[in-house]
Order: C-alpha cells, then sequence, then structure tokens
C-alpha cells in the first residue's frame, strides 16, 4: 500500500475496519440533487465543489474555503476539503506570474482534522523574487 494514498479518517478516533469515504453519487442522491453546478445557497460554490469542500450546500459561507498568508518569503495556503470525499477527488495547487502560464509547485506541508468530517489542508508555494504571484487550487474529480 503506497503511503501517499493514507488519508485521515473523517471522525476523531477512525473508522477501524471500515471505511468512511461516501462517493459523490450517493450524497447527490442523499440530497436530492441533480445539478452538479447548481449553487442553492449562492455563496458561488456550486455543488460538485460544496462537496468536495465538504461545506453545507444550503448555507452560504459554511467553512474556511480557502485562505492564504505570506510567511517568511513563502505563501501558504489552507484549503479546506470534505475528508470522506477524499477518495474521489485529487487537490492540486498552482502558481502562476501573468495568469496565463500555471505550475504545478505547490508543495504539501500538512493537514489538520477538524473532527467534523473536514480537513484544512496546508500547501506552500515559493515567492521567488516575483512582484506578484497568483495562486489556485483545483479539486479535480478521479477517474472510476
Ligand atoms: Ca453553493
Amino acid at each position: 500500500m503506497d503511503p501517499l494514498n493514507w488519508r485521515s479518517s473523517a471522525d476523531i478516533h477512525g473508522a477501524p475496519g471500515g471505511t468512511d469515504g461516501v462517493s459523490y453519487a450517493e450524497w447527490k442522491s442523499a440530497n436530492g440533487i441533480t445539478d452538479d453546478f447548481g449553487d442553492p445557497d449562492g455563496d458561488g460554490l456550486s455543488n460538485l465543489g460544496e462537496f468536495a469542500s465538504g461545506s453545507d450546500f444550503q448555507v452560504r459561507g459554511t467553512g474556511a474555503g480557502i485562505t492564504g498568508q505570506v510567511v517568511n518569503g513563502v505563501f501558504e495556503v489552507e484549503i479546506q476539503r470534505n475528508l470522506r470525499a477524499v477518495d474521489e477527488f485529487d487537490l492540486v495547487v498552482e502558481s502562476s506570474e501573468d495568469l496565463t502560464s500555471w505550475a504545478n509547485d505547490g508543495e504539501y506541508v500538512s493537514e489538520t482534522n477538524l473532527g467534523n468530517g473536514v480537513g484544512l489542508v496546508k500547501y506552500r508555494v515559493t515567492m521567488s523574487g516575483s512582484p506578484r504571484k497568483f495562486v489556485r487550487a483545483r479539486r479535480m474529480l478521479r477517474s472510476p
């Protein structure tokens, strides 16, 4: 087993002997969602994005989303993700100096389990002397 595929359990104390993952299809069915890109709470995050981040698709502004700050010349970004959904999504952090050319240079640092099925993943991006740098995070649904 590849340790890079390991993840935190969604709940504190884990789920020994079983999985605590929930597929996007199961979540959609349980919540009566038919539109992946619908936004019933009007917060700009699609239903698919709400599932991936572990926020409530019916309540605007639930969860931390994405935050960032410069620490000792390194940009650190924290991204909220649904720990029950991480088996289905890859998270990629990219940076750009011109919003045209993007580099997959986000370096994984750590993840904190917030204990409510949500984790905060920290990545760092080197500023490399550029006067400005843009950072984005992409969640990509894995192919079955
Ligand atoms: Ca939304």
